[in-house]
């Protein structure tokens, strides 16, 4: 249970946490042992102010609903700055202040911040507890909704002070709603801090202070704050990445096992990927053996090289902070089973017999709902009005341990050895369904080039290619000049141990505008072909963007997917890559010279390819790869 007295002898610890409470002047302290009991208490507490809904026990078993204030829905990536010594450290791509002028800003807010509130101690391992990759921070917050989300998401309470000992390194994480209470002042459901947000980042010092939000990724600082951009400060230092990525495991028919890790811009279907189920005809049937996927992780991924030179990943996390909008039981019915119980909802509607729903869930949505703002919601109301019954960003919390395809060796300390890594966006042309970087280098600038084609959802230009190298755009917390020769270096050191690079397409659209490739589980056929390539033992064709399957390397075993339906999705226009080139070009200018010299090499060597094949075709334009090399 959670104590007023400190659970830990760490010195250094037991002063910060002093120090914290000087500052914020919380109404008293309680240290989080991560127990069920913890938990227990917290959420009836919850209960009671109305923070939270319980479910009904007999639909979704110790499950909550959380609606959040209808301002503070996601992150807010205007506020969250990196506090470097120098504005070149933090680069072009991030919001920056020197970190006495934000010291200056942020203490007077803090200052009495946490008034009225109870200032919760929340020690978490991110990673398996005790693993070398593994790392310890301490949140301190005012808002219960984290810590419980924190346990889910994290290795929380007292094992990871067991890690951390009296003398262990942690990183400091200060979380504040920003909204102090008055003596007999009356708290609201979902307090927060409308006016002033700040989610900033200390690399030097490994600090995270995040004031007025009480949301995700704003608050939860395990998660982007520290996996992300403070981890990636620290990959940097150390020789390894730290990335927005998820971790597979590819089950052959004879059981051989290969990891890959992928990254992917938001909006792409990565815990779709992560949770893939292959099609009838590759997964085998009774009695016949086939391909099975495994999932590590949905979100992100600490990468380090291992004493045999090869590159070894762990998910940081122990929960899925899932989108629950467009998931059911035809998407991903493993994400499904996951939440079946012991999931906090956040921002989804509520219905009548107190279970969940959002968009997408079931073909038909129920005739009554109430929804995430707390009205009444019919469909008819959602037809005159557009009225969501759940915000877009609605999430799920849900513990991976429930996952029903977690990896056997998901809390395996030493973490699992990556050979191939893959980078995709949403890309309706010139971007081939897969291709296979010939080099690391080549490899990088893949990685680097990622991004997806505005729609008309977003605010701004529509059809622009907005780039997010990595997906990780708002997440690194260093310059991405550097993080860029920061990749390059780390494959350098792995040499022929590093992992094959692939680019991939499961948004290409055919001449209809229609999506040309069927995607979800069937993206199965690609990563067979990917691990193929790793093992050495399929084709493919050499082309100006690297090495692509031909129509016979692809497996279609039970999918009508005729050849000219192969040409859509794999068609690479010579005009359309000389685009390409140019405007990635124009994005790596940005870096002011930091961007690695050995981008524009590749660069060069794509287009003297394309120049050479269209030659060879007398002018005409480069299509579907027919051979195999
Ligand atoms: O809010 S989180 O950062 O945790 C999730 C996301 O926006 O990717
Ligand atoms: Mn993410």
């Amino acid at each position: 249970m959670a104590s007023t007295t400190p659970n830990t002898k760490h010195p250094k610890l037991i002063a910060w946490v002093k120090e914290m409470t000087d500052l914020c002047q919380p109404d008293r302290v309680l240290w989080c042992d991560g127990s069920e009991a913890e938990a227990e208490t917290l959420y009836g507490e919850m209960c009671k102010s109305g923070m939270l809904t319980k479910l009904n026990p007999a639909k979704r078993p110790n499950s909550y609903l959380a609606l959040s204030d209808a301002s503070d829905v996601a992150r807010v990536e205007d506020r969250t700055f990196i506090c470097s010594e120098t504005k070149e450290q933090a680069g072009p791509t991030n919001n920056w202040m020197a970190p006495a002028a934000m010291r200056e800003t942020l203490n007077p807010l803090f200052r009495g911040s946490m008034r009225g509130r109870t200032m919760y101690v929340i020690p978490f391992s991110m990673g398996p507890l005790g693993s070398p990759i593994s790392q310890i921070g301490v949140e301190l917050s005012d808002s219960p909704y984290v810590v419980v989300n924190m346990k889910i998401m994290t290795r929380m309470g007292e094992g990871a002070l067991k890690v951390l000992g009296d003398s262990g390194e942690f990183v400091r994480c200060v979380h504040t709603v920003g909204m102090p209470l008055a003596a007999g002042q009356a708290d609201v459901k979902w307090p927060c801090n409308k006016d002033t947000k700040y989610i900033v980042h200390y690399p030097e010092t490994r600090e995270i202070w995040s004031y007025g939000s009480g949301y995700g990724g704003n608050a939860l600082l395990g998660k982007k704050c520290f996996a992300l951009r403070i981890a990636s400060t620290m990959g940097h230092r150390e020789g390894w990445l730290a990335e927005h990525m998820l971790i597979l495991g590819v089950e052959s028919p004879e059981g051989k096992k290969t990891y890959v890790s992928a990254a992917f811009p938001s909006a792409c279907g990565k815990t779709n990927f992560a949770m893939l189920i292959p099609p009838p005809a590759l997964a085998g049937t009774a009695g016949s053996k086939g391909w099975k996927i495994t999932t590590i992780g949905d979100d992100i991924a600490w990468i380090k090289p291992g004493a045999d030179g090869r590159l070894y990943a762990i998910n940081p996390e122990a929960g899925f902070f899932g989108v629950a909008p467009g998931t059911s039981t035809r998407t991903n019915p493993n994400a499904m089973a996951s939440m079946a119980k012991n999931t906090i909802f956040t921002n989804v509607a509520l219905t009548e017999d107190g279970d969940v729903w959002w968009e997408d869930l079931t073909e038909t949505p129920p005739a009554n709902l109430t929804d995430w703002t707390g009205q009444a919601w019919t469909p008819e109301i959602a037809k005159t009005s557009g009225r969501k019954a759940a915000h877009p960003n609605a999430r799920f919390t849900a513990p991976a341990s429930q996952c029903p395809c977690l990896d056997a060796n998901a809390e395996d300390p030493a973490g699992v050895p990556i050979s191939a890594f893959i980078f995709g966006g949403r890309r309706p042309d010139t971007i081939p369904l897969v291709y296979q970087a010939n080099s690391w280098e080549h490899g990088v600038y893949v990685a680097a080039t990622t991004g997806s084609e505005t729609t008309a959802a977003a605010v701004g230009a529509v059809g622009v290619v907005r780039r997010d190298p990595m997906a990780m755009l708002p997440f690194a917390g260093y310059n991405m000049g550097d993080y860029f020769t920061h990749w390059l270096k780390v494959g350098k050191t792995a040499g022929a141990k590093a992992p094959k690079v692939f680019g991939v397409n499961w948004f290409r659209k055919n001449a209809q505008g229609k999506y040309a490739w069927p995607g979800f589980g069937e993206n199965m056929r690609v990563l067979k072909w990917i691990v193929g390539r790793v093992e050495g033992t399929t084709g493919g064709v050499e082309t100006p963007i690297g090495t692509m399957p031909t129509y016979a390397d692809l497996d279609f075993k039970g999918l009508d997917f005729t050849p000219a339906q192969f040409a859509d999705v794999t068609a690479i226009d010579a005009e359309k890559w000389k685009r390409e080139v140019e405007t990635s070009g124009e994005f790596f200018a940005k870096f002011e010279g930091r961007a690695p010299k050995e981008f524009a090499g590749v660069q060069t060597a794509i287009l003297d390819r394309f120049a050479a094949a269209v030659a060879s075709t007398s002018g005409k334009k480069i299509s579907a790869p027919t051979a195999t090399v």
